[in-house]
C-alpha cells in the first residue's frame, strides 16, 4: 500500500536534504551566543592584535609626533610671555602708585622722583623691547583674551607717555628714538652679547624647558594614543576578523546553522513536487505541502546536518495536518440515535459500493449492531443477486424490489423494515453513476430526499488517484457528501488519493478498503496512511 509514494518521498527528502546541506548559506551563531563571545574574545585576542596593530600604527605616530613637536616648539615661545605678564602685573601697581605719587610732591623732590620714574620706565621699556619680538610671535598664537590683557600695555605706556609729556624735556625724545632703533636692530641683526645676555638666559631656560615639555608632551601623547589605540581596537574589529573567523569557524564546524533561501528551496522542492504529482497527490495538496515547508525551511536557521530531520519532520507534519478534519464515529452515532441510522453509499461504477456495504454490515455486527441492507441499485444486472449473496453470508436482511423499479422506494421500504424490526442501521446501495449523467444524478437525489440519510458516503477507488478526488468533489457538489470510503487501497501503490481527498473535499475518510474479504475494511486512522508513506 502506497509503496511508490513512500519510496519517492524517501528519495526526495534525502536528495533535498543533501542539496540543502550543500547549498544553504552558513550563518552566524544565534544572536545571543556571539554577544557573549564578542565580549570575551576581543579581550583575549587583543594582545596579539595589538602587536600586529603596533606595526601599521608606527607610521601615523611620527606624523603626530612631528605635529606635536611643532606645536610644542611654538608653545614655549608663547609660554615665557606668562612670567613677563606676571612681572608686568607686579610692576603695574608700583607704576600706578609711583605715577600717582609723582605729581603730588614738592617741586625739588618732584624732579628726583621724575628721574627715578624715568629710569624705571626706561628699564621696563628695555625689558618690553626685549620681549617685543617674542610678544609679536606670541600674539599670533595667544588667545584673544590674553591679547586683550596685553593690549592694556599701550594704555599704560600712554599714561607714562603723558607723564613724560608733562614733566620731561625735549631731550627725552631722541632717547626714545634711539631705543626704537635698538629695538629695530634687535629684530634685524643679532643683538650685542651684553644685550643678549638676559635673553640668552631666558632662551637657555626655555631650551631646558623645551625638552622637559617635549617629554611631557610625549608622555601625554602616549596615554592619549594608547586610549586611541584601545578605542580603535574596539571600534575597528576588522583587523581582528581573520583571527576571529578562524576561531568561530572552528566552533561553527561543531555546531553551526545554515539558512536556505527561497530560490534554493524552490529549486529543491521541484524534485519533491514531481514525486508527489507522479503519485496522484492533488495539486492543492502539493501547494499546501510546499507552503508549509517554505514556512518552516526558508530563512530559518537550521543546524548543519539536521536538514534531513527537519525536512522529514516538516513533511510529516504537513501531510498529517491534511487529515485534521472532524472524524465520524459511526457506531457511536448509531447507538445515540433512537431510530435506525441511515447511510447512503454513492459513487461511480465499480468503485466498490456493494462490497463496502457488505463489509460495513460485518463491522456493525461485530460492534453489536443489527443492520439491514437496501438493494436500491435496480439498474445494473445482477446487482440485486450480488447483495443477496452477501446477505446470506452475513445473515443480514436485504430489502429488494424488481429490476427497473424506483430505487427510492426500495430505500423507503428498508427504513420502514428497520423501524418495524428495531434494527440499528440501514445500509442503502445505489447504482454506480458518473456525475455527468444528469438523469442518474437526479435519481440519486431523489433517493436521498426520500431516505433522508444520516450519512452520505462517497465510495471511491484509491487507485484512481486524482480521478477519485475529482469524483468526490463532484458528488459532494451534487448531494453534499458527509464522508469517504477509499476502496482498493491494498492495490494502490501511489496513495495520492488517500493523502489528498479529505483536504480537497473537506470531508473525513471513514473507512479504508484493504481487500476483497469482509474483514478488509479499516476504520480510518491517519497513522495507517502515515506509516504506509514512511512518515510515521
Ligand atoms: N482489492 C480490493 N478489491 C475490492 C475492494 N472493494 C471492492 N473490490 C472489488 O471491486 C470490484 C467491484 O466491487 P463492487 O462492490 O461491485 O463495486 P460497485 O461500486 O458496487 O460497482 P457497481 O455496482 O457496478 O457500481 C469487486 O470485484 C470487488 O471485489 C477492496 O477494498 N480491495
Ligand atoms: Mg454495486
Amino acid at each position: 500500500m502506497f509503496k511508490f509514494l513512500k519510496d519517492k518521498l524517501k528519495k526526495a527528502v534525502s536528495s533535498i536534504s543533501k542539496k540543502a546541506e550543500e547549498e544553504a548559506e552558513v550563518v552566524e551563531e544565534p544572536a545571543e551566543e556571539p554577544k557573549a563571545e564578542k565580549k570575551t574574545e576581543p579581550k583575549k585576542e587583543k594582545k596579539p592584535a595589538k602587536a600586529e596593530k603596533a606595526k601599521p600604527k608606527k607610521e601615523p605616530k611620527p606624523a603626530r609626533k612631528e605635529e606635536k613637536r611643532k606645536e610644542a616648539e611654538k608653545k614655549p615661545e608663547a609660554k615665557p610671555e606668562k612670567p613677563e605678564k606676571e612681572e608686568k602685573k607686579e610692576e603695574l601697581p608700583e607704576k600706578k602708585k609711583k605715577a600717582e605719587k609723582v605729581p603730588e610732591p614738592a617741586e625739588p623732590e618732584e624732579k628726583k622722583e621724575l628721574a627715578e620714574a624715568e629710569k624705571e620706565q626706561e628699564t621696563k621699556e628695555e625689558k618690553k623691547a626685549h620681549a617685543e619680538p617674542e610678544k609679536k610671535e606670541a600674539e599670533k598664537e595667544t588667545p584673544a583674551a590674553e591679547r586683550a590683557e596685553q593690549s592694556e600695555e599701550p594704555q599704560k605706556k600712554g599714561f607714562f607717555g603723558k607723564l613724560k609729556d608733562r614733566f620731561s624735556h625735549k631731550e627725552a625724545e631722541p632717547e626714545e628714538k634711539e631705543e626704537e632703533k635698538e629695538e629695530e636692530d634687535k629684530k634685524e641683526k643679532p643683538a650685542p652679547e651684553k644685550a643678549k645676555a638676559p635673553e640668552e638666559k631666558k632662551k637657555e631656560a626655555e631650551k631646558k624647558a623645551e625638552p622637559a615639555e617635549e617629554k611631557k608632551a610625549e608622555v601625554k601623547e602616549e596615554p592619549e594614543e594608547e586610549e586611541k589605540e584601545k578605542e580603535e581596537t574596539e571600534e575597528t574589529p576588522e583587523a581582528e576578523e581573520p583571527e576571529k573567523k578562524g576561531f568561530f569557524s572552528r566552533i561553527r564546524d561543531a555546531v553551526s546553522t545554515k539558512v536556505l533561501t527561497e530560490k534554493q528551496f524552490e529549486e529543491m522542492f521541484f524534485e519533491l513536487e514531481i514525486a508527489l504529482l507522479e503519485n496522484n497527490v492533488a495539486m492543492e495538496v502539493v501547494d499546501k505541502i510546499k507552503q508549509d515547508m517554505k514556512d518552516n525551511l526558508v530563512d530559518k536557521r537550521i543546524e548543519r546536518g539536521k536538514f534531513e530531520e527537519k525536512i522529514a519532520l516538516t513533511l510529516h507534519d504537513s501531510i498529517e495536518s491534511l487529515f485534521d478534519i472532524e472524524r465520524i464515529d459511526i457506531d457511536k452515532a448509531v447507538k445515540e440515535k433512537n431510530e435506525p441510522y441511515k447511510i447512503v453509499f454513492v459513487g461511480v461504477n465499480g468503485s466498490g459500493k456493494t462490497t463496502t456495504i457488505a463489509k460495513t454490515a460485518r463491522l456493525m455486527q461485530q460492534k453489536g449492531l443489527k443492520p439491514v441492507i437496501a438493494a436500491a441499485d435496480t439498474f445494473r444486472a445482477a446487482a440485486i443477486q450480488q447483495l443477496e449473496e452477501h446477505g446470506k453470508n452475513l445473515s443480514v436482511k436485504v430489502i429488494k424490489h424488481d429490476y427497473g423499479s424506483d430505487p427510492a422506494a426500495v430505500a423507503f421500504d428498508a427504513i420502514k423494515y428497520a423501524k418495524s424490526k428495531e434494527l440499528d442501521i440501514v445500509l442503502i446501495d445505489t447504482a454506480g453513476r458518473q456525475h455527468s449523467n444528469v438523469n442518474l444524478m437526479d435519481e440519486m437525489k431523489k433517493i436521498i430526499r426520500v431516505a433522508d440519510p444520516d450519512l452520505k458516503i462517497f465510495v471511491g477507488e484509491s487507485i484512481t488517484g486524482n480521478d477519485c478526488i475529482e469524483q468526490a468533489r463532484n458528488f459532494n457538489e451534487a448531494v453534499g457528501i458527509d464522508g469517504i470510503v477509499l476502496t482498493k487501497a491494498d492495490v494502490d501503490e501511489k496513495g495520492g488519493a488517500a493523502v489528498s481527498v479529505s483536504y480537497v473535499t473537506g470531508k473525513p475518510i471513514i473507512f479504508i478498503g484493504t481487500g476483497q474479504d469482509y474483514e478488509d475494511l479499516k476504520e480510518f486512522d491517519k497513522s495507517i496512511i502515515m506509516e504506509n508513506i514512511g512518515l510515521a
